[in-house]
Parts: C-alpha cells; sequence; structure tokens
C-alpha cells in the first residue's frame, strides 16, 4: 500500500521486479541505478550469494519529483528469482503498489516465465490482491541475445504466452545494454500514479 502524506503531500510507492531466476531484474536495478544517480537518496542495498544470484532482495530508493502536486518516492524492489525462495517473494510483494515482469527472451526459458508469472498470480492472491487488478508490465528482456545468434522467442509468442488474458502493457528490453530499462520504469510508474489517482486528493 502506498504511504500518503496529504499534510506534507507526499508519496511513497513500492515496485516490484518479478520474474524467473537469472532475468535480469537485478540488472534492470543497476542500470537504474547508474542512470539516475542525481535522484538517488541512498546506495542500492544488494544481498547476493554466490555468483550474483540475489538471495533476499535488492532495493534502490529514489525521488521522481513531483506528480499531481505529491513529491514522489519510489521505492523499487526484486525479488530473488531462484525456485527455492519463493517464501522471500511472497514476501517482498507485501505493500506492493506495482509490478515489473521481467520476463526472460530465451527460448530455453519459456516454461520458467508461465511458472513464474503462475506463480506471482499465486502470491498475489496470498495477499489478497489480484493479478487483474495490480498495475502490472511486462518486459521481454535479453532481446540483444538475438545478434549473438542465441535463440530467443518472438516477442509475439512471448505475448500470447504471457499476456494473452493480462493484456497490459509489454516491452522488448535489454537489461546489459540499457534498452528500453527507463521506459519500462516510466510506464510502470505512471500506470501506478494511475491506480491512486483516487487517494491522491
Ligand atoms: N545478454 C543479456 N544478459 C542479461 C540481460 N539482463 C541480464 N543479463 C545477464 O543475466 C544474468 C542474470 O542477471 P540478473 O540481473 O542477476 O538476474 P536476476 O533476475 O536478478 O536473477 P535472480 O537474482 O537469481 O533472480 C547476469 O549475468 C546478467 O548480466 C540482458 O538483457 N541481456
Ligand atoms: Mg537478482
Amino acid at each position: 500500500m502506498a504511504f500518503i502524506n496529504p499534510r506534507n503531500k507526499e508519496v511513497q510507492v513500492k515496485i516490484v521486479y518479478y520474474g524467473p531466476g537469472r532475468g535480469g531484474k537485478t540488472t534492470n536495478l543497476e542500470h537504474i541505478n547508474s542512470k539516475f544517480k542525481e535522484r538517488i537518496r541512498s546506495e542500492m542495498v544488494s544481498i547476493k550469494t554466490y555468483g550474483d544470484r540475489t538471495l533476499f532482495f535488492d532495493f534502490l530508493p529514489f525521488e521522481v519529483g513531483k506528480i499531481k502536486g505529491y513529491d514522489v518516492r519510489i521505492q523499487l524492489y526484486t525479488v530473488p528469482g531462484q525456485v527455492k525462495y519463493n517464501a522471500t517473494r511472497r514476501l517482498v510483494l507485501k505493500g506492493v503498489d506495482g509490478i515489473v515482469f521481467v520476463a526472460d527472451s530465451m527460448t530455453v526459458q519459456r516454461e520458467k516465465n508461465l511458472i513464474s508469472l503462475k506463480g506471482l498470480q499465486e502470491n498475489l492472491e496470498a495477499h489478497n490482491k489480484n493479478i487483474f487488478g495490480v498495475p502490472l508490465v511486462l518486459q521481454y528482456n535479453k532481446r540483444d541475445l538475438k545478434k549473438r545468434n542465441i535463440p530467443i522467442l518472438p516477442f509475439d509468442v512471448m505475448e500470447q504466452d504471457l499476456n494473452n488474458r493480462l493484456k497490459v502493457a509489454s516491452l522488448g528490453a535489454s537489461a546489459v545494454t540499457g534498452e528500453n530499462v527507463l521506459p519500462t520504469l516510466k510506464k510502470i510508474i505512471s500506470a501506478t500514479m494511475s491506480s491512486l489517482q483516487d487517494d491522491l486528493k
């Protein structure tokens, strides 16, 4: 739940990057961290295990200035994608206002994306939230691999797999090159802020 302070005209929103292990969630936050240095209020916090896998979560707070007269503070989190950490994923989703689902475009990861999205739906239900109601953006990451002749799923196939029923905004991206990382962030911030519109009076 967004923390809204009508007296100070401040709002704090929580956005979670969710998706299968090694899909590129932490890399998204690292890119944002490098681009938004001046807006970042504190260091990015990353708790990693061997091989750079997220163990608990990454945390990146920053400010986006005024929206509808409110000073908006964004808190970005990632979940650990490894299958065994579902309890942690569920915990990180507590109080979430908006979600970026980072899917892995590699053909070999097709099933993992589906399982992860299903897990997201279930974990949201545990917080009495519905995946069809929560602000959500899909990011099809690692599009750059095509140039290296690594098989990736066509955009349309990913749409069919993941967005057929959701019908939310979706972007192809590359977190390593930075392509569409900030547009993804902008989309989820604007979707999240619109969902809060009625509360920001
Ligand atoms: N080629 C390519 N590699 C990527 C991209 N995004 C991430 N990677 C690489 O994929 C690996 C995993 O990226 P992470 O950002 O750690 O993935 P994660 O989703 O945070 O993984 P977990 O923390 O285990 O859930 C790293 O080696 C990244 O450099 C991308 O867009 N293209
Ligand atoms: Mg990670």
